[in-house]
Formats: structure tokens, sequence, C-alpha cells
């Protein structure tokens, strides 16, 4: 019999994967509060910009392997991929995972396979089982019953980059977290229908742990080059030529200063390691702390350059959290934009190629527009440089010849 798969939260994670199983001929039904982004699946459509997304997903509604509803069903499998972010405090938030298993409990039946993708707090997938026993007492779940239980639950966190989902997620290996090695199995199995990297197997707590590891690894590591850049300033040094030396060294490998760290993943995750053991993640929770000061200290690069100058007129390039995507969420270039236009320090320009009108952050300011970067670069008295688009390719030369430069991501020294 064909297989059904249900896919609880259609976002940047959710969707993808629910339109790469359907397009592996498994019946998928896409579970979401949201009924505009229920409407747009349905008729095709995509509600988030992804690459090749789009095709994807019209491709899968079309053959009648993918729907979406706002009402549970039952299924073979339940994937959740809800969001998880911090209350005040930076204390992970799990109500939308909660909220998944009091909607899917009544629907859950013998023989069902639920597995957790959204990054959480190592705990969680036995908070979620938890939950679900709670709901369901007249079914069997592994914590109780390990390899004989009704129900199988397993971690397996997602790690694909914004901007490459759909190639990542079919060729990333993935790692699998059962919470008895039957779940494991069942899951690796399910997994295998598309991905081409490797499955490999674990407990439920490493895999919540892995998922946690590897961002927050990214997330020090660019901290390191963060200070490196502010080290470097105050002693005259270019850092990204630095970094080039340094990095010629076999055994080093510093990623690159920035204004900042955005999205809803690095400048997250390492808060849900410190939060479980806050004495003992020293490293990591400064790593986060020196990033988040990172765009204060680029707001006082553009404040010494404004007050310097009569009628300063600011162009800020880039608004999105990283080249190339639209992705403006949690983003440190628009958050300092939107600190240059507070500060009311002069007319400001705004550039962003992957948006065509003011974003809502900005919308409030009557000293800020949104123009081409040709324009920016004719007018602005300071340019500062948030993000580097491939877009700003042409504005390089420019860039070099203009009087006064703040580039925060060193697009002028490569
Ligand atoms: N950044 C720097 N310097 C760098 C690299 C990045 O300042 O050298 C900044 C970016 O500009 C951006 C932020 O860090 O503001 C995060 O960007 P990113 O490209 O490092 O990561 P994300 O948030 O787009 O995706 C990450 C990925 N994790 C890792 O690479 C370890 C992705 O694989 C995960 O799936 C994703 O988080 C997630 O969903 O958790």
């Amino acid at each position: 019999m064909e297989k059904t798969i249900s896919v609880f939260g259609l976002g940047y994670i959710g969707l993808p994967t629910a339109a790469i199983f359907a397009s592996r001929r498994f019946k998928v039904v896409g579970v979401d509060v949201d009924q505009h982004a229920v409407d747009t699946i349905n008729g095709g459509g995509v509600h988030i910009v992804e690459p090749d997304l789009d095709m994807l997903v019209q491709a899968a509604v079309t053959a009648g392997y993918l729907r979406a509803t706002t009402t549970p069903e039952p299924a073979d499998a339940f994937l959740i991929a809800v969001p998880t972010p911090f209350k005040n405090g930076h204390e992970p938030d799990l109500k939308y995972i909660e909220a998944v298993s009091k909607a899917l409990a009544p629907v859950l039946q013998r023989g069902n396979l639920v597995i957790l993708e959204s990054t959480s707090p190592v705990g969680t997938t036995e908070q979620l089982a938890a939950w679900l026993a709670a709901a369901r007492p007249d079914l069997t779940f592994p914590q109780t019953h390990g390899d004989a239980s009704d129900v199988r639950i397993a971690y397996c966190p997602e790690r694909v980059l914004p901007g490459q989902v759909v190639r990542e997620l079919v060729q990333n290996d993935r790692v699998i977290g059962g919470l008895s090695a039957k779940c494991s199995d069942e899951a690796s199995a399910l997994y295998k229908s598309f991905v081409e990297g490797e499955c490999i197997i674990t407990n439920a707590r490493t895999a919540e742990m892995c998922k946690l590891t590897e961002n927050s690894f990214r997330d020090v590591n660019i901290a390191f080059a963060n200070e490196l850049s502010i080290i470097c300033d105050k002693l005259g040094i270019d850092v990204w030529e630095l970094i080039r030396l340094a990095n010629r060294h076999p055994r080093v490998n510093i990623l690159q200063p920035g204004p900042g760290v955005g999205g809803h993943c690095i400048a997250v995750d390492p808060w849900f390691i410190v939060s479980k053991t806050p004495e003992e993640a020293r490293l990591i929770r400064i790593a986060r702390e020196v990033n988040d000061a990172k765009p204060h200290w680029v707001l006082e690069k553009i404040r010494a350059a404004a007050l310097d100058q009569r009628n300063p007129v600011i162009a800020c390039l880039g608004l999105s959290f990283k080249p190339n995507i639209d992705d403006l969420r949690e983003s440190p270039a628009l958050e300092i934009t939107r600190e240059v236009c507070a500060m009311g320090l002069g007319e400001v320009l705004a550039v962003e190629p992957f948006v065509d009108e003011l974003p809502a952050a900005l919308a409030g300011f009557d000293n800020v527009s949104l123009v081409s970067a040709e324009e920016a670069l004719s007018r602005a008295t300071i340019a500062v440089i948030l993000v580097d688009h491939a877009a700003f390719a042409e504005a390089r030369m420019p860039l070099m010849k203009h009087p006064t430069v703040i580039d925060t991501r060193g697009m002028l020294s490569r």
C-alpha cells in the first residue's frame, strides 16, 4: 500500500521536505496553522522564496502527491518541522512542538512513526514522546516499551543551507536519533527514499546536540573573526588580508567577519546549549555576545563618520541577513539601517536588490528611501556595505573611488 506522510509546519524546512517526499511518490499531506500558506500550496504556489522550490511544489501538487490542510489527518509517518524560537532571557520556547503534539495525538495509530526535525534543546524528543504518551494511554511508546512500542519516535535534524535547500536536502548526510533501535531503523529507511548522503544512526539526545553543535561551531568561529576585525581596526591592519594570510596555514581556517550574525538558526541555537548548561557553556555564550555586539560597533563607526560631515547622506547597501537571498529575518543589516534612521544622522538610502518596497521595519521613518545601488552611490556621502550581494559587483569600482566607505564584509578587500 502507498505510504502517507504528514508534515507539520510548511515553512522553510517542512515545505521542501514535503515536496521532495511527494516527488518520490509518497502521498504527502502538509499541515499548517496558516490558512494563507495552505491555500497557496494547494494552488500549486509557494509562500516562501527558495530556489527551485516553486517548481518542485507545483509538480507535486499537480501530480496529486502533495496537498495542504489546517486539520491533522491519520498517516503512516509524521514529520514535525515547526519553529523553536527562544523566549525572554534566551530560554527555548517549545510551544509550537507542544501544540503539534496536541494536534497530532488524536490521529496517531499503532505502527506510526513520528520524527522531530525542528532544532531543539537536548531532551525535547523525550518531552515530545511524554506529551504523546500522556494524550494516548491506549498506545505504547518507546520510552516505556523500547523496540516493542506501538509508536516509533526519532529525532532527525534538518541541516540545509537557506538558498541551497533543495540540493542539500538530497545530498547532505542525515543524523538520525531514535528513542529505540527500531525507531532509528524505521526513520532511516524513510529518509533513504530520497537522501543520497549517508543516514547515520545515534540516539535522540546526541542527534539533538549534534545540530546545536554544528551551528555553535559556526557561531564561535564567526565570533573569532568578528573579534579579530575589531582588534585589527584598532591596530590599523586589514583584517581580510590578515585572514587570507593566516588561512594559508594548513591547519587554520578562519571564517569571515561581518556586521553581525543573522538568520533564525546560528544566532538562536547556541542559546539552547547555554540555557541547559549555563555554568559550563562559557565560550559558546561569549561567542553569542561578541556576535550580538558587532552591529553596535558598526553603528558607532557610522555615527562617527556622520558627525564628521555637515549634511551626511548615508547609503546602506544590503538589508538581508546574508548575501544573495531575500530573507530579512533577524538581519543585522536591516537592524543597523533601522538604527541609522532612528538616530537621525541624516538622509538614509537603503539598497536591497531582493525587495521592491521598503521593509516594514523602515517604513515608519521619513528620512529613508529604497533606491538602486547606482543612485545611492551617486548621492551618498557615506557608503556602508552591509551585505556583499553578487548583484553589487558593478558597484565595486564606484565604491573603491568613494571617499567614505564602511565595508563590514571586506568586499573591497578581495
Ligand atoms: N556569517 C558571517 N561570516 C561567515 C559566515 C556567515 O558573518 O563567515 C553570517 C552570515 O552573514 C549570516 C549568519 O552568519 O548573517 C548565518 O549565515 P550562515 O550562512 O552561516 O548560516 P545559515 O543561518 O544560513 O544556516 C545555518 C547552516 N549551519 C551551518 O552551516 C553549520 C545550515 O547548514 C543550517 O541548516 C541552518 O543554519 C539551520 O537551519 O540551522
